[in-house]
């Protein structure tokens, strides 16, 4: 079972004023999950809406692209075995009071509106999500064979 993905994960700027970087990062280090690019940005609008273009008919759609351009966020491509699902299971459910405690937002928030952590919800999304954060040169051995990471 299970092949060799990547997915984009973004801690939100709650996740970085409340100094949950090193903390939401550990828990992918220890799932065996390797970081392939890693970077602290500050993300323009026009990134956003289009990062949530799927979300646009929502009456949040605003107040989300609001909040994630309140602060910096930490953007990152992390590979493994399965990674967006495995990635969506670590993070847990959207709204936090549905999380399992034990997932990153179980633990750590309660409000859906700041919700700590964005990750791609297929491989699909991922590709998407990826070349719309990441220059090619800024995540490592983007060409790479699969065998490599085993
Ligand atoms: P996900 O982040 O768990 O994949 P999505 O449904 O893709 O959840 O929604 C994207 C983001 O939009 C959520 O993480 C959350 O920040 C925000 N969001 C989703 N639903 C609501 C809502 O009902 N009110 C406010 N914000 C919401
Ligand atoms: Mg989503």
């Amino acid at each position: 079972r299970g092949v060799q993905e990547r997915t984009f994960l973004a801690v939100k700027p709650d996740g970085v004023q409340r100094r949950l970087v090193g903390e939401i990062v550990r828990r992918f280090e220890g799932m065996g999950l390797k970081l392939v690019a890693l970077k602290l940005v500050q993300v323009s609008e026009e990134l956003l809406r289009e990062h949530y273009a799927d979300l646009r008919t929502h009456p949040f759609y605003d107040c989300l692209v609001r909040y994630m351009g309140s602060g910096p966020v930490v953007a990152m491509v992390w590979q493994g075995l399965d990674v967006v699902r495995v990635s969506k299971v670590l993070i847990g459910a959207t709204d936090p009071l549905d999380a399992e405690p034990g997932t990153i937002r179980g633990d750590f928030c309660v409000e859906v509106g700041k919700n700590l952590i964005h990750g791609s919800d297929s491989v699909e999304s991922a590709r998407r999500e990826i070349a719309l954060w990441f220059r090619v040169e800024e995540i490592l051995c983007w060409e790479d064979s699969a065998s490599h990471w085993l």
